[in-house]
């Protein structure tokens, strides 16, 4: 349903007295005309990556093993630890002055844009249908996707039609609304006590792996936790050095194989040794190419498969990096990852260098995955976590 129709349904007396039926049906008429053009250049941009297609037997190798099953439902029993630097923090306010002002710059560009618009848009203007459907675009353009921009501008003409609304209150009220929907997936990664936590990385070439990795065993390792990094993106002699020395930063163990050697043994290898270290975190890190779609995701599966061999609650976390800048082609490389493996959680990188902020919304709402962190630039210290409220003021432009 429309917001129109929404707006018609709920506010239906109150519109009709100030809106000719002339004038509704027009507006209606130019408004589907509009979105079915929208939604035609969504379509292009999601289905731009050529789609990765799994063969039958590696899904079900994957997502039907009971054994995988059996440990995530014991898994629900054990005491599980949240990490100790989100809530550091949250307790020392210079700390959480500097992490705000860092979150705020990193969105600059996406609270830029909405900014402008929304001024630009409500400049002594009243809320009236023009208004609605000027604002419904400008968040579409912001990546926050068709659903939740109807959404939004329905809930916005649901309390302010006909009113006069300045900018700073559309923001405000956007912020709040955004807010509710991404607290439901701001979580953050919780490691279970007492055991070899493994964490597998996926995603398409370039989102940020190996730099998530190198930015997480740092942050683990800051808190006191034994990490190991398994380089196992074999493909590239380079990934393995560019990994190595993240793992020098972070203190972090290092295991890697030869150049091209089998990923899936290497990961083996890995665990046992991070078992009998007794490490909490063993991160793996993961080769991304598009190129080789059908043998890397047959890789991957082969990864998790062999693991399990190990330990069948493994991995406890598996996380999927995705691009800001890629913008709602993310969506879709979602749907694919989901499809080799069960993707526990996301992280959301190069929020720095983007427009494309609102992208978070549109993965809320669509798939309602817990999102860990985002990437808001290069260095180590550039990963933050995700706090709903924090973001969605930051995206809104709004000051603490
Ligand atoms: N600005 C910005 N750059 C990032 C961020 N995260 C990663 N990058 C950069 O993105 C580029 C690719 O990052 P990698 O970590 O190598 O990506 P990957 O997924 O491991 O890539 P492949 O191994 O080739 O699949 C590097 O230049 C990183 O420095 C981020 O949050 N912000
Ligand atoms: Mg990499």
């Amino acid at each position: 349903m429309g917001w129109l129709t929404r707006i018609k349904d709920s506010l239906l007396s109150k519109i009709k007295k100030k809106i000719p039926k002339k004038d509704l049906e027009s507006v209606e008429k130019s408004r589907l005309e509009k979105k079915i053009k929208k939604e035609a250049v969504v379509k292009k941009e999601v289905y731009k990556t050529e789609k990765i297609e799994p063969t039958i037997d590696i899904k079900e190798k994957i997502i039907k093993d009971p054994k995988k099953k059996e440990g995530t439902f014991f898994g629900l029993f054990k005491k599980k630890e949240k990490p100790k630097e989100i809530e550091k923090i949250k307790k020392d306010p210079e700390k959480k002055k500097s992490w705000f002002q860092k979150l705020k710059t990193g969105l600059f560009k996406s609270s830029e844009k909405i900014s402008q618009g929304v001024k630009k848009i409500f400049i002594n203007k009243k809320l009236d249908i023009e208004t609605l459907n000027e604002l419904e675009e400008l968040l579409i353009m912001a990546d926050l996707g068709p659903m939740a921009a109807e959404k939004l501008t329905a809930e916005l003409a649901n309390e302010k039609f006909d009113k006069n609304v300045k900018p700073v209150e559309v923001r405000e009220f956007l912020a709040k609304k955004i807010e509710e929907t991404l607290e439901n997936v701001a979580k953050p990664l919780v490691l279970t006590p007492k055991i070899t936590n493994v964490v597998l990385v996926v995603g398409v070439n370039g989102t940020g792996k190996t730099t998530t990795i190198g930015k997480l065993a740092n942050q683990y390792s800051n808190e006191g936790k034994k990490i190991m990094i398994a380089a196992c993106d074999t493909f590239r002699a380079a990934a393995t050095e560019q990994l190595e020395i993240w793992a020098q930063r972070s203190n972090a163990e290092f295991v890697k194989g030869s150049q091209g050697c089998d990923a899936a043994g290497l990961a083996y290898e890995a665990l046992e040794k991070a078992k009998a270290k007794k490490i909490d975190l063993l991160f793996i890190d993961t080769a991304g190419r598009v190129q080789n779609r059908t043998e890397l995701m047959e890789e991957l599966a082969k990864i998790i498969r062999v693991i399990r061999k190990l330990d069948p609650e493994c991995p406890q976390h598996c996380l999927l990096t995705l691009d800001a800048t890629t913008g709602q082609n993310a969506l879709s490389q979602v749907e694919i990852f989901k499809e080799m493996a069960e993707i526990s959680g996301l992280i959301v990188t190069k929020l720095d260098g983007s427009a494309k902020g609102g992208i978070l919304l549109s993965l809320a709402e669509k798939f309602g995955l817990p999102v860990h962190a985002i990437g808001v630039g290069e260095k180590i210290e550039d990963l933050q976590s995700f706090e709903a409220k924090e973001f969605a003021d930051s995206l809104m432009g709004l000051e603490k």
